[in-house]
């Protein structure tokens, strides 16, 4: 699956056995250790810079095509007369959705992944890096798309926005449990849809709660801004909290 972390062999899941090194998969496991290690530094590192300057950061995650970039162009055409706002792609290859935020006027960098299925946290550094970035701004990570591997890596982001869309099935949550479960609120898209395929949206509802009881899911059309106004809430709530958290932590200092 993916040419740098070898997740396909990665479980996110903490083993049960104890690790028994005359087995043939214990180099996996240092590997694993390695790899996620790494990866955590980098993401504690770019929290630490991001909460310094109070930037609130997103990451995106879905599966391929699921509406992140149409969904981010509504986002940034209702945010951006009054907020800064940055954008982080995510893609395999090409600049494609870079282009799209771009021309709704948005700085964004586009990160090239190469063989591997999702974003890590040291590219994303190498993305602030590239960034004009200023405090008190918004910055949203549009990961690649993946159900699957961007589950395991933090980026140094404040909350997760899993994008499921209509077409992919309402049973995803239990198939996918790990991306649901880390997910602060689920985008359920292209709800435009529903009168032509199967797919019910109560029975969706109720495999993110068996999920993650704690995640708000927000029905939303992206092509059409619907929806748009109940996801630009829950946005605007996280600064707002974030802030209060901030507030209480520096009255403790
Ligand atoms: N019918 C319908 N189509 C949508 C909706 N949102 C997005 N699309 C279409 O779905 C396709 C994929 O949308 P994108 O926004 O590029 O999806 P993405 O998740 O960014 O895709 P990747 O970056 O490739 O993973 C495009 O053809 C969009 O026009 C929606 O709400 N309804
Ligand atoms: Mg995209």
């Amino acid at each position: 699956m993916c040419g740098i972390c070898g997740c396909s062999s990665l479980s996110p899941e903490p083993r049960r056995e104890p690790l028994d090194l005359s087995k043939p998969d214990t180099t996996l496991v240092r590997l694993e250790a390695r790899v996620l290690g790494k990866n955590e530094r980098f993401a504690m590192e770019n929290k630490k810079r991001l909460q310094a300057e109070r930037i609130l950061t997103l990451n995106l995650l879905s599966s391929p095509g699921a509406g992140k970039t149409t969904l981010l162009e509504r986002t940034l055409e209702a945010l951006l007369p009054t907020r800064a706002v940055f954008v982080i792609e995510g893609d395999q290859q090409g600049e494609l959705d870079a282009e799209r935020v771009r021309r709704v006027g948005c700085p964004v960098v586009q990160i090239n992944t190469g063989s591997g299925c999702h974003l890590d946290a040291q590219q994303v550094s190498h993305g602030l890096d590239a960034l004009p970035l200023v405090p008190d701004s918004l910055l949203f990570i549009e990961n690649v798309g993946n159900l699957v591997c961007p589950a395991l890596f933090d980026l140094g982001e404040a909350r997760r926005v899993v994008v499921a869309s209509t077409p992919e099935g309402d049973d995803k949550p239990r198939k996918y449990p790990h991306i649901f479960r880390g997910a602060d609120v689920v985008l359920l898209n292209k709800c435009d849809l529903l009168p032509y395929i199967r797919f019910d949206v109560e029975r969706f509802r109720s495999m993110v709660r068996e999920q993650n009881p704690r995640a708000e899911v927000i029905e939303c059309v992206a092509t059409q801004a619907s929806g748009i106004a109940a996801w630009l809430a829950w946005l605007s709530q996280q600064g707002a909290d974030l802030g209060r958290q901030e507030t209480r932590s520096s009255s403790h200092t």
